[in-house]
């Protein structure tokens, strides 16, 4: 990563959102939500945490109960995970209405043929793309304003996200070209870690995902003990032992997901993981980790539960954390009006 000071003319902030859709997944954990909590720690940066909930209604219809539901719990969960409310500006996306004033700005500069090009919306409108929503289609454009109506310099988030965030630096670049200005920065993507691609538990070759029908799939941080055990037990993989090297897991990726996922949750890296088990039994390994996980785990979704014993503190949390950030959003996107010529809008 670079110098967060190497670009001058932009405060060194971090934005990054996870979509309240469904319960939080392992995956969603170990490729973002400990970065997050890692660049909110190390005092480099602002942080700026969200729940984009307006992009979790892009896919399907989600009811509207469980939609507040999930938002109230994925806030828990941030909080849980480390997030800590008063050192991160904390928001659910609809609470800041920039974004979306911001988002379609930007679906005036994207252009139809880099939407085509994205992998996300092709996977998730599939074969049947002219029933998927419109909003499913410029999902990448909001994201774009999600980020560029802080300025953000950096953006921490898994591997699958890499291509929405090279089209939010085509998108800054066409505004900034268009209208002449260095008005958005070209914002860097930060993927870290031994676990930036967590995969299925079914499908070493498929992405572990909140929305996944099988929950046998996926660790949600709200699985008890028991259950975590049972999936990793369970989990998809083969009669071979351990090798000692990554080499001998090449054409194994649910072996190798699984090694991933022990090297994340213990901080070290896949090569040291093996190096100290060649030859050992997959059933064993799989022991060790349920209980490498449960024990990194249950704290996280004990104080989640706690915290969703008071929704109306969490609902406190997300105002305040609205009113912070519309100190960075609402002159950002007057001086964006201003640029493209709307009438009424000099701070
Ligand atoms: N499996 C994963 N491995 C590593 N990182 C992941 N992320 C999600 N799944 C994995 C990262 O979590 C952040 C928030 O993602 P999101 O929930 O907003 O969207 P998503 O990537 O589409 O996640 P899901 O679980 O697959 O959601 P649904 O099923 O609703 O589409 C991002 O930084 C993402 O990279």
């Amino acid at each position: 990563m670079s110098d967060p000071t190497s670009a001058p003319a932009f405060t060194p902030r971090v934005f990054s959102g996870i979509q309240p859709s469904g319960g939080l997944t392992l995956g969603n954990y170990l490729g973002a939500m400990v970065k997050f909590v890692d660049m909110q720690d190390r005092g480099d940066f602002e942080t700026v945490y969200c729940m984009v909930d307006l992009h979790a209604i892009t896919a399907k219809l989600i009811e509207p109960a469980t939609l507040a539901h999930n938002t109230r719990e994925l806030c828990a969960g941030f909080i849980a995970a480390g997030i800590d409310p008063e050192k991160s500006i904390l928001i659910n996306q609809s609470q800041v209405p920039e974004h979306a004033q911001l988002g379609w700005i930007f679906n005036c500069v994207a252009r139809m043929g880099w939407m085509d090009r994205m992998t996300q919306w092709k996977d998730k409108a599939g074969k049947d793309a002219e029933r998927a929503s419109l909003g499913l289609y410029a999902y990448p454009a909001l994201m774009a304003a999600d980020i560029l109506v802080y300025h953000a310099t950096h953006v921490p988030v898994g591997e699958d996200q890499m291509q929405h965030l090279e089209l939010t630096r085509d998108i800054a670049a066409k505004f900034n070209h268009d209208y002449g200005v260095d008005f958005f920065p070209l914002t860097e993507t930060v993927v870290e870690g031994a676990a930036t691609r967590v995969m299925s538990l079914k499908d070493g070759t498929k992405k572990m995902s909140k929305s996944d029908p099988v929950d046998a799939s996926r660790i949600n941080l709200t699985d008890d003990a028991d259950t975590i055990a049972k999936k990793f037990r369970k989990a998809k993989t083969d009669p071979e032992p351990l090798p000692g090297s990554l080499d001998g897991l090449s054409a194994r990726p649910d072996v190798r997901n699984l090694v991933n996922i022990f090297a994340a949750l213990e901080g070290t890296t896949p090569e040291a993981v093996l190096a100290s088990r060649e030859g050992g039994m997959l059933g064993h390994f799989k022991v060790e980790l349920a209980d490498l996980a449960v024990a990194k785990l249950a704290p996280i979704s004990t104080e989640m539960a706690r915290l969703m014993d008071d929704p109306a503190e969490i609902d406190r949390i997300l105002a305040r954390g609205a009113e912070r950030a519309r100190e960075i959003t609402v002159p950002i996107l007057q001086r964006t009006y201003e640029i493209v010529g709307l009438v009424g809008h000099a701070p």
